[in-house]
């Protein structure tokens, strides 16, 4: 079965996935956002866990238990704070890919992504969604079996919009470079 990419409005924490990413610091410490989310219907657990593991350089990602949460663990993706510079599309399209090869590990079937540095951290949505998806796309491309389902969680309708229409806009270039070959 080709894994599905499927988008939803809402709260991070009520979704049910195996695995559930938080937008973590590199010191793994419980912060706002979707960090507190977690925290809230999580429960400290979780934060302890993260004190063990003691921290995690931006662009990578770490897996703890999940809590009171649904899902089977918490994958805590360290995304860039934005700079605009080229290492922060480097880092955060990397901890979306580690959170995948992450699922893959932990034999997670499914997987949802909030938006990742796009709060406290300042990415540009327009640009933080496309390279969010891409990172996706490109990774089940090379892993067409790796998960079922991977679900974006996003906040807002502006965040939802742009994850959603950087979603389509890749589908359309993947159509039309089908043509491309098929007609060349
Ligand atoms: N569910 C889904 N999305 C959410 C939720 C939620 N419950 N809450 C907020 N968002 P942020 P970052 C959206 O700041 O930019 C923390 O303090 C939010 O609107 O959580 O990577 C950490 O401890 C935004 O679109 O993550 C770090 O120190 C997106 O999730 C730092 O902030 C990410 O916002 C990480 O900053």
């Amino acid at each position: 079965m080709a894994a599905s990419i499927e988008f939803i409005q809402g709260d991070i924490t009520q979704v049910a996935a195996d695995a559930i990413v938080n937008a973590a610091n590199s010191e793994l410490e419980a912060g706002s956002g979707v960090c507190g989310a977690i925290l809230k219907a999580g429960g400290a657990s979780i934060f302890e866990e993260c004190r063990r593991i003691g921290g995690c350089p931006p662009g990578s990602a770490v897996a703890t238990g999940a809590g009171t949460l649904k899902a089977k663990f918490v994958f805590h993706a360290v995304g860039p704070v934005y700079h605009g510079r080229e290492k922060d599309v480097e880092q955060l399209a990397s901890c979306h890919l580690k959170c995948l090869d992450l699922a893959l590990v932990k034999g997670c079937r499914s997987i949802a992504f909030p938006a990742i540095s796009t709060g406290v951290y300042g990415y540009p949505v327009a640009e933080a969604s496309v390279i969010a998806v891409g990172s996706v796309h490109g990774w089940l491309l090379n892993h067409p079996d790796g998960v079922d389902r991977v679900i974006f969680a996003l906040f807002d309708a502006p965040t939802f919009n742009a994850y959603r229409s950087a979603h389509e806009t890749r589908l359309k270039m993947v159509e039309q470079e089908k043509k491309r070959r098929a007609g060349g």
